[in-house]
């Protein structure tokens, strides 16, 4: 199968707690390719903008709040079946749902401050990666 690509976000509890190259190496090791990478601090409306899927759930100011309260790492990952490659390594959502040897299992704080996002599917990952990323930032 051929690789195809995902969008990776390092969250602000991971980057704050410098778990920036831990995450890096659990994602390596899955079989992923970083083919573009850049430590950002998300305005407001780029952290709206990027969950406004989720603007009417309850958590949404609160996961805002959240995502712009420190430096992410935004990230391009190479690999085959990469998306859902990359859900199964970071785990479960709610960290205390997540299995051993995931992400979230070893490094989760909390169902908020979850230490990473990754795309759903290959039509979200694509819209992400555009989000962020410029075509020649990405270096396969
Ligand atoms: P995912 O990141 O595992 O795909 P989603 O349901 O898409 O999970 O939720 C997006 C993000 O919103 C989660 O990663 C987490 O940071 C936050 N979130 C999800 N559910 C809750 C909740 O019930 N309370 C607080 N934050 C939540």
């Amino acid at each position: 199968m051929a690789a195809t690509r995902t969008f990776s976000i390092i969250k602000p509890d991971a980057t704050r707690r410098n778990l920036t190259g831990a995450v890096t190496k659990m994602l390596e090791e899955a079989g992923l390719r970083v083919v573009a990478s850049k430590r950002i601090q998300m305005s407001r409306e780029q952290a709206e903008g990027f969950y406004a899927v989720h603007s009417e759930r309850p958590f949404f100011g609160d996961l805002v709040d959240f995502m712009i309260s420190g430096p992410v790492v935004v990230q391009v990952l190479e690999g085959e079946d990469a998306v859902k490659r990359n859900r199964d390594v970071m785990g479960a959502t709610n960290p205390s749902d997540a299995d051993e040897g995931t992400i979230r299992k070893a490094y989760a704080e909390s169902i908020e401050a979850n230490s990473v996002h990754g795309s759903d599917s290959d039509e979200n990952a694509k819209i992400e990666i555009d989000f962020f990323f410029k075509p020649e930032e990405i270096v396969g």
